[in-house]
């Protein structure tokens, strides 16, 4: 691999490139790019596992990280954390939606996973786990219920037991390209990413026998390197996918609604009682659900609420940053 080195100033040590493949409480792991494996403290930085960073010559903290290409944020949920964001993963291409066909997603939840992913900049596929666990028609039900909000996103079956369907994902891996694994605890990211490898590199438990829940058994976001030049990201169970603020997330994960809205009489309609809503109409003729435009909503009004979270948050830090201020 070629050592990325920026240009050294007058006197000074040049700075080391590489890519972030673990995060442990202000320490990184950084994969350098004459590859060898460094921990450096990145305290005052926002880091992210999948991040291209520059650190100290002496090797010894994160001197700055390059513009992300795309990255998945979802919104901090723990207390004393509002309006804050965490940085799942970054810099990826393909974001795999994992999830098992043993116990599949509802609707709901995949809309979610959905917006979260294309607001990201990467592309999403959904990705069914345990082929080999279920009958044929359990699988091709589930594939229906799913298709109904998945549109043009891909839906991949696998099994990692007897490798069904992973050649599909292995051709998302190609060189250079970053692939990430979502999804809950137990759903296989890490039995994907070790048939993937071919050898056990993450570990993996049995889910628990009566409700099919996973054990958290990944703790870590990790970034792995292929030897083909692909990077697997896998990443802890998703207990619960929070929303961030989103460009157009909302927009793609819903085309049906805005294709129909384009219609509408009014440019600024809110599919209420506004005459001539095609929306309206496709929900009295059956063609659009409402729980589609329920679901829709409910989304839409849980981002404006982390906007205005963010918005006080901003303000508070203003004040603070205010009184500090010597007069
Ligand atoms: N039958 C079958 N079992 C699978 C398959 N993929 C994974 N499993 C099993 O599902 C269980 C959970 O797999 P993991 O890979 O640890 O799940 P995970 O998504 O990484 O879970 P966390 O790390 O907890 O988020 C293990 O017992 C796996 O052997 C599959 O394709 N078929
Ligand atoms: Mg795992
Ligand atoms: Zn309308």
């Amino acid at each position: 691999m070629e050592t990325h080195v920026t240009q050294p100033h007058d006197g000074e040590e040049p700075s080391v490139h590489g890519r972030i493949t673990r995060l442990d409480r202000g320490w990184s792991t950084v994969l350098l790019d004459d590859s060898r494996s460094v921990r450096v403290r990145n305290i005052g930085v926002e880091v992210a596992v999948g991040d291209m960073v520059v650190i100290s010559a002496d090797e010894e903290r994160v001197e700055s990280v390059d513009v992300r290409r795309s990255a998945l944020m979802r919104r901090q949920s723990f207390e004393g954390a509002r309006g804050t964001r965490q940085i799942v993963a970054s810099n990826i291409d393909t974001v795999f939606l994992v999830h098992s066909l043993q116990s599949p997603p509802n609707q709901r939840r995949l809309e979610r996973e959905l917006v979260l992913a294309f607001d990201s900049g990467a592309t999403p596929v959904v990705v069914l786990t345990k082929q080999d666990a279920v009958d044929a028609e359990t699988a091709q039900e589930v594939n229906r219920v799913i298709s109904e909000v998945t549109f043009d996103v891909a839906v991949i079956e696998v099994s990692s037991i007897n490798g069904y369907g992973v050649d599909k994902i292995r051709s998302y891996a190609t060189p250079g390209a970053t692939v990430a694994f979502i999804g809950a605890s137990g759903v296989g990211k890490s039995t994907l990413v070790n048939a993937l490898v071919g050898y056990e590199v993450q570990r993996t438990a049995e889910v628990r026998e009566d409700d099919q829940r996973g054990r958290h058994t990944t703790v870590a976001a990790e970034l792995i390197a292929l030897p083909g030049g692909a990077w697997l990201l896998d990443t802890p169970g998703l207990r619960a996918v929070t929303l961030w603020t989103s460009g157009s997330g909302i927009e793609r994960a819903f085309p049906d609604v805005f294709t129909l809205a384009e219609t509408c009489r009014f440019r600024d309609c809110k599919h209420l009682d506004e005459p001539d809503c095609s929306v309206t109409a496709a929900i009295q003729n059956g063609t659009l659900p409402v729980a589609r435009l329920d679901a829709m909503r409910r989304l839409v009004a849980e981002e404006l609420h982390v906007e205005e979270e963010q918005e006080e948050r901003v303000r508070q830090e203003d004040r603070r940053g205010f009184r500090r201020r010597p007069t």
